[in-house]
């Protein structure tokens, strides 16, 4: 018997079971892809979420890596670079109050004891420098003016100490009111690199 004659002879209350078994067949069929699309979506979307390579802080859209090596503002930039990153660009409070908080870890002992020597204390590059034009400070990577700065008021900086300070500097220092210095740019601190997430 072939097909079409199995159709034309077939029990009509037959055609219907097996019509509704194929229904459910195909009901089940659909939710198993549904199921697989979303796995699918899921893992695709874990793939694309982006996250910092390990030892980096992730901040907003970045990732900060402090770098706990003493080296002068222009080698620090290009170690920076050789991460894929640059010394830190710090564009809001947010920003500048996450590092506040992050260098302070390096002077808990210090902070503790009371001990307000300056010299003692860690330094770190960021990214600002004057070095083009005496005043004006921008971000390296950039050339962009400071849109958000946090001079210490009480010491009157940036000052360009002798006439030679071009490098911004920060530091948990206790008796600053901001964390920011503009320091000789030879001198070696520790420094922050800043990479997109
Ligand atoms: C240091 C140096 C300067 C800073 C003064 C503030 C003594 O020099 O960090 O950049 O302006 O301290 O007293
Ligand atoms: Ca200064």
């Amino acid at each position: 018997m072939d097909w079409t004659q199995s159709v034309l002879t077939a029990d009509p209350k037959i055609v219907t079971e097996q019509n509704s078994k194929l229904l459910q067949i195909e009901e089940r069929m659909q939710t198993k892809l549904t199921n697989l699309e979303n796995r699918v979506k899921n893992i695709t979307k874990e793939m694309s979420t982006k996250s910092c390579p390990s030892n980096w802080i992730p901040f907003g859209s970045s990732c900060y890596n402090i770098r706990a090596q003493e080296k002068s503002w222009y080698h620090a930039a290009m170690e920076c670079l050789q991460y894929g990153a640059k010394l830190v660009e710090i564009e809001t409070k947010q920003e500048n109050d996450f590092l506040k908080q992050r260098i302070r870890i390096y002077d808990e002992d210090l902070l503790k004891q009371n001990i307000t020597t300056y010299s003692e204390y860690k330094k770190f590059w960021i990214g600002g420098t004057d070095k083009i034009i005496e005043g004006r400070f921008v971000w390296a990577s950039t050339g962009n003016l400071l849109s958000f700065t946090d001079w210490d008021a009480i010491l009157m900086e940036p000052n360009d100490r002798g006439g030679n300070e071009d490098c911004i500097e920060i530091s948990s220092f206790p008796t600053r009111r901001g964390i920011w210095n503009d320091a000789n740019c030879a001198a070696e601190f520790y420094f922050i690199c800043e990479r997109s997430l």
